[in-house]
């Protein structure tokens, strides 16, 4: 099922509540990444969505929606993924918000195109860390989560998610050795290309996020660091 995903490396993901000049997502789209992924926690509202989407969908890149309500979603996106956030202390972040999209649009879901992530939230500060009401988990939590998502769920993706802060680039690694089908991805913190090429010797696929936001030219230059 993660065919489509499988030669991705680097991946940006815009903010639908953030602004961003024409100009500066014209860099974003056209830097060679591999897709644009159009997500986040806070003000994501359907409009703020379909405004990006139409933007991005000027240029080929893929564009993905990675669902974080229900009142944001649109069909239009080439894929979309579905996070199930692991370490939430509330099952509702778990399995019942995924429970109720599947009710409502069941019916019209393509599941060549939806790909349910694994999604462990390692960063203490991050507001989605909050908004989910997660708890820290130590590294070995965080392994046994990966070898769950894997073994137990199946899942197609592993996401570590320290969103605003550089992650722990040894245990990305001891993370990786964990997953043989399901795919590794990290987003955090990542502002230049050594920091790129840090994280992608073990994880899958990179995710830029807000450093297109505070540095643009930097940020661009990631999408070369990890190109195979
Ligand atoms: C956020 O994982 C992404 O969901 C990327 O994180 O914004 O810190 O780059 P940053």
């Amino acid at each position: 099922m993660q065919n489509s995903l499988k030669d991705f490396n680097h991946i940006f993901k815009l903010d639908p509540a953030k602004e961003i000049s024409e100009e500066d997502l014209d860099k974003v789209c056209e830097s060679g990444t591999d897709a644009i992924i159009v997500g986040g926690t806070d003000d994501v509202t359907l409009d703020g969505v379909l405004d990006l989407l139409s933007r991005i969908r000027r240029h080929s890149v893929p564009c993905i929606l990675e669902i974080s309500n229900l009142e944001a979603i649109t069909p239009g996106f080439d894929h979309y993924f579905i996070p199930m956030v692991m370490n939430s202390r509330e099952k509702k972040w778990m399995m019942d918000i995924q429970h109720q999209a599947i009710k409502q649009y069941k019916d019209i879901m393509d599941w060549d195109d939806i790909f349910v992530e694994g999604y462990c939230i390692l960063n203490e500060n991050a507001k989605a860390f909050t908004h989910t009401n997660s708890q820290l988990p130590e590294d070995a939590d965080v392994t046994a989560y990966a070898y769950m998502t894997e073994h137990v769920f199946h899942l197609p993706i592993f996401y570590m998610e320290y969103s605003g802060t550089y992650g722990d680039p040894a245990l990305v690694k001891k993370v990786k050795e964990q997953l043989d089908n399901t795919l590794l991805f990290y987003g955090g913190g990542i502002e230049n290309n050594f920091q790129a090429t840090e994280m992608k010797e073990h994880a899958d696929v990179i995710i830029v996020g807000n450093s297109i936001y505070t540095d643009l030219k930097k940020a661009l230059k990631t999408v070369k660091a990890v190109k195979v």
